[in-house]
């Protein structure tokens, strides 16, 4: 049930809510969608380290948390008492090639640390997000099934695929209301992403409404799955608020809205800065992105819990460019 912003939607959540990750590009916004669904003190971010842009998460408590410090959890939860948990903390993929022990240990451990806590304190709901990542070399490239090879070949993608397995895990023995979305690359104007493969997409707005040319990472070809960020938010808060029983897939959901390549996003810019440039020098995330789907079917989230994206590639743009000009000092 949708309320208006400020008002406390009690039948939906008696409790509070915790964000874990809440200053990473997805956490910054969700926090504010929930505080806008819910009431902002109902609504608790947390993460390791203090927000950049303290302002993006006024209005609402913030608490340190280093999600591999269960000690410290057990006592967040015990003081906040939340009914939900969105379990956002990890390393992307870019990132975790980088460092693969850490980012195993993060996205695995953090995952764990969270299902073992969730079910100790009677936890709800708790929301981790899984990835296109999961697919890998040997996945069909188009329209991937929801159901398919799926053989990831980056540490980010293996904890992902692991972690998803985990979730249906928990809901089977524990009965846990563990439900998770494969997310595409994520768009947004708002914060900028970290570590990923898809950041490319992100980074080449600023680029274009600074007037600068963008040096892209990325084959001028190479076609990915990607969301921008209303829906990705749109998609998260449909699924957790759907009924259970409408829930019926439990590792995690393909999630698609657009496909398209660096040359398209480029043309789509180009629309509306016509001198824009890129050029092109291809790095070590050209490798992560040739072994991901480059479209996604994601008829099981459509037909199940009733998923439909607003933006296709040029609202998308027309609306990114509009607010990074608004935003520009
Ligand atoms: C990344 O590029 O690592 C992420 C993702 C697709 O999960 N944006």
């Amino acid at each position: 049930m949708a309320t208006t912003p400020g008002d406390t939607d009690t039948s939906v959540l008696p409790g509070s809510v915790l964000v874990i990750g809440a200053c990473g590009q997805l956490g910054l916004e969700l926090v504010a969608a929930l505080r806008q669904r819910y009431a902002p003190h109902l609504v608790v971010a947390a993460d390791v380290r203090p927000p950049k842009n303290p302002e993006m998460l006024a209005g609402g408590p913030f608490e340190l948390l280093d999600v591999l410090d269960r000690t410290r959890l057990d006592k967040l939860i015990r003081q906040y008492r939340p009914k939900q948990i969105y379990h956002l903390a990890a390393l992307l993929s870019a990132t975790a090639e980088k460092n693969p022990l850490f980012g195993w240990q993060l996205n695995m451990d953090g995952l764990l640390i969270v299902l073992e806590a969730a079910v100790a304190h009677g936890v709800a709901q708790v929301y981790w997000p899984s990835s296109i990542a999961v697919f890998g070399p040997d996945t069909p490239r188009d329209h991937t099934p929801q159901v398919t090879i799926m053989n990831p070949n980056t540490v980010y993608g293996i904890s992902k695929l692991a972690g998803e397995q985990w979730c249906e895990w928990y809901h089977r023995k524990h009965g846990l209301d563990v439900r998770s979305l494969r997310y595409p690359g994520l768009i947004g104007y708002k914060s900028l992403p970290g570590g990923g493969t898809t950041d490319y997409a992100v980074d080449i707005y600023h680029k274009a409404v600074a007037g600068s040319t963008y040096e892209c990472f990325l084959e001028e070809d190479t076609y990915l799955p990607m969301m921008y960020m209303p829906d990705a938010l749109k998609a998260t808060l449909d699924l957790m608020h759907a009924p259970a029983e409408q829930i019926k897939v439990r590792t995690s959901y393909n999630l698609g809205a657009m496909s398209f390549s660096p040359a398209e996003i480029t043309a789509s810019i180009q629309k509306h800065i016509p001198g824009f440039e890129v050029t092109y020098k291809p790095d070590g995330r050209q490798q992560i992105a040739n072994s991901w789907p480059a479209s996604i079917d994601d008829s099981k989230a459509r037909q199940d819990w009733g998923w439909q994206p607003d933006f296709d590639l040029d609202k998308m743009t027309a609306d990114m460019l509009l607010h990074l000009k608004e935003m520009q000092p």
